[in-house]
């Protein structure tokens, strides 16, 4: 089997890079590990940025989207029983964020690329990639009838997440890896409970932080944070809520936060990873192959997705007019927005956690978000990055 590129991996990244190339007639397959079901229900993510939509909006690929994620454009803070509310969107041309759960992202990709008669293969395993470096690279994989199978292409898109095959691939030595692990841990909670607010919260408390995030109208996201090596089973559901309501506890007020069934509890070990650069012969790194970044800030799917239109471009100019501008600065354009995501994402971490590292960051936090309260200037600067420039 030919084709122009071989994608591996069916996340954000995978599928917007296949739509966006097919529309310009690129041929293209896509190796999905996981089944279709599995990929399609998996939940993550759930905030995408107004750059991001705008992409898929000129793809064609955002109808559902547009008609059912709402718009969130403020969040609150909550310190010590004290809420403040930063309106960014106001603050930032009137941008706001988009509510749409990953795995509905993901479900529309799939089902526009296959419209189309694009090609995915699910549930694959034992994938290789070989001769990287050579004009024809190919990969390899057991379908899940149980055959041996390989396509040879032009380039190999490697979107297959963190720990997939791909970034491996590339031998020792080539690759410059930035990591940090941020000494904090959250307990993320998925919850059929209806949201208790309109905007995301964010509550520095004394036994730590807690996070509501929004996913539907009738599943919440929750975060805690919990001590370093917790086990998710360590905490009972009864547990979880009774933090939950004892962080984001406001003085006299009647707010309550809605209970519901937890249906998912895992534990995020917050860690940053970078690696430089983003490409190996004809092997293009996207997404969280390439860089892993804490949710705080939800910058992660976004970042995917511009690698994706990143690469994208790259391929359809190179395709059109024989030009490799476009993936020669690949890796350089993709990571300057990565390393301004990682430097907002690390402020924000150090904004809402008590003790980071020690009692003394717990003061800066507390700083910091006083001066997020009173200074307009201050408020804006966090629109702009938070919103997405
Ligand atoms: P993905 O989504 O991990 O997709 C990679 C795909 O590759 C497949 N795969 C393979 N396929 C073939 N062969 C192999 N050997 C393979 N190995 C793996 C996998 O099955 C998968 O389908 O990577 P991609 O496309 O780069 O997208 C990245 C995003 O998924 C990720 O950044 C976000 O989910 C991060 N993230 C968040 N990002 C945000 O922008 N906003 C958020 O609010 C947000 N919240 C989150 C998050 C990530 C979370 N977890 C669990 C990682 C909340 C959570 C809990």
């Amino acid at each position: 089997m030919k084709r122009a590129v071989a994608v591996v991996g069916a996340g954000p990244a995978g599928l917007t890079l296949a739509n966006l190339i097919q529309q310009s007639g690129i041929d293209c397959v896509v190796l999905e590990k996981a089944s279709r079901a599995h990929v399609e229900t998996r939940p993550r993510a759930g905030v995408l940025e107004h750059r991001s939509v705008t992409m898929l909006e000129s793809l064609g690929l955002a109808d559902r989207l547009l008609m059912e994620a709402d718009r969130h454009g403020t969040c609150e803070f909550r310190v010590n029983g004290q809420a403040f509310q930063v309106s960014y969107s106001d603050l930032y041309g009137n941008q706001k964020h988009y509510v749409y759960p990953q795995q509905e992202v993901v479900k529309d990709l799939i089902g526009s690329f296959l419209d189309a008669g694009g090609d995915i293969r699910f549930s694959v395993s034992d994938v290789e990639l070989r001769d990287l470096t050579s004009s024809t690279p190919s990969v390899h994989w057991t379908s899940a009838d149980g055959v041996r199978t390989c396509v040879s292409a032009d380039f190999v898109a490697g979107c297959d997440g963190f720990h997939g095959v791909s970034r491996p691939s590339i031998p020792d030595g080539v690759l410059t890896e930035f990591t940090h692990q941020h000494g904090i841990e959250w307990l993320a909670i998925l919850a059929e409970a209806p949201p208790s607010t309109k905007a995301i919260i964010y509550a520095l408390h004394e036994d730590g932080f807690a996070g509501h995030m929004l996913r539907s109208p009738s599943v919440s996201r929750f975060y805690l944070q919990v001590p370093v090596g917790t086990k998710a089973s360590d905490w009972s559901d009864e547990q979880v809520w009774e933090a939950l309501h004892k962080r984001f506890a406001l003085q006299g007020s009647t707010w309550s936060l809605t209970e519901g069934k937890i249906i998912e509890k895992r534990v995020l070990d917050m860690r940053s990873h970078v690696v430089e650069p983003m490409s190996y012969g004809r092997l293009y790194l996207l997404g969280d192959a390439a860089h892993i970044i804490t949710p705080v800030g939800a910058k992660g799917m976004n970042l995917a997705m511009n690698d994706a239109a990143t690469f994208g471009r790259a391929l359809i100019s190179f395709y059109e007019t024989g030009s490799e501008a476009g993936l020669k600065t690949y890796s350089d354009d993709c990571l300057r927005r990565v390393w301004r995501a990682q430097e907002f994402s690390q402020w924000m971490v150090n904004m809402i956690h008590t003790d980071v590292s020690s009692p003394f960051f717990g003061r800066l936090a507390q700083a910091r978000l006083e001066h997020l309260a009173e200074s307009p200037a201050y408020r804006a600067t966090f629109a702009e990055n938070y919103v997405g420039p």
